[in-house]
């Protein structure tokens, strides 16, 4: 099995003790961390997803794979590369309402650090109120970022993009928005600023804005 078969097989199986050790063997042979984050990481939960929908495993599965990618994520950050010692923006970023997914969304402010940022994690489970809140306590954030995960949060996105339009700081900042069930189309209807497809693009998309 190669080193990334066996990180697959780690997080998939939720071998959350397991997990840093194998990450960091595979460093040593040589594999890129990105590759060891798509191909290992990210595709694992995708095959965990599609064991979900088929009732081939249950939640509680579902958790203890997100723990162990977790993990092998916090292994993996130093090596993802980028200098954050200088902060080219700040960005207010966190899962909308009633959604407690939070893995991409830590892998977009992941992505947005290496770049440069400075992020305000904002967590999971995330009010309109809260958003805007920070945002006045901020009101020097120059991007306001949202991740639903699920179809039934979306509309908890749409208010949230919503309460920001409405806002006296909404001149002063771009409204991101990202996740699985999020379209171009549903982020232009909601009236977000960008939607992009992955924490890398996001990253790329929060630059072009700022810089
Ligand atoms: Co949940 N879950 N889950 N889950 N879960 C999904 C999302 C699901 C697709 C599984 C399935 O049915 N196949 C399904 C949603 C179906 C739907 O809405 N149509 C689902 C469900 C149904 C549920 C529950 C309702 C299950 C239940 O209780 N019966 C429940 C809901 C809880 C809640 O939120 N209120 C639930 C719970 C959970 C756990 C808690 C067990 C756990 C989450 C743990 C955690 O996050 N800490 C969990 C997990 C792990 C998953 C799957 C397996 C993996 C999610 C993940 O982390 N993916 C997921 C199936 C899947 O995705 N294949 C599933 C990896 C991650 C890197 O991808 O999050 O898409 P993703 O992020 C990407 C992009 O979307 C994008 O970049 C990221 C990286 O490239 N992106 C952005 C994200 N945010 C962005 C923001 C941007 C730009 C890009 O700009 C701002």
């Amino acid at each position: 099995m190669s080193n990334i078969e066996a990180i697959s097989k780690a997080v998939q199986g939720g071998k959350s003790k397991k997990i840093g050790e194998l990450v960091e063997q595979a460093l040593q042979a040589g594999c890129e961390p990105n590759e060891i984050l798509n191909k290992g990481m990210i595709e694992a939960m995708s095959i965990v997803g599609d064991k979900f929908t088929k009732n081939e495993i249950f939640v509680p599965e579902m958790l203890v794979a997100a723990r162990a990618m977790k993990k092998g994520v916090e292994v993996l950050k130093p090596h993802l590369g980028g200098d954050n010692s200088i902060s080219i923006g700040k960005v207010i970023m966190g899962t909308v309402a009633g959604d407690l997914h939070d893995i991409g969304k830590n892998l977009v402010i992941m992505m947005l650090e290496s770049s440069g940022f400075e992020v305000i994690d904002l967590g999971v489970d995330v009010s309109p109120d809260k958003f805007i809140s920070t945002l006045e306590e901020n009101p020097d954030t120059k991007i306001v970022a949202a991740s639903a995960l699920l179809t039934t949060t979306m509309p908890a996105l749409k208010e949230t993009v919503q309460a920001l339009n409405g806002c006296n700081l909404r001149n002063n900042i771009k409204v991101m928005v990202g996740g699985a069930p999020i379209t171009q189309e549903f982020a232009t209807e909601i009236g977000a600023d960008a939607y992009t497809e992955d924490a890398a693009s996001a990253a790329q998309m929060a630059k072009k804005f700022v810089l």
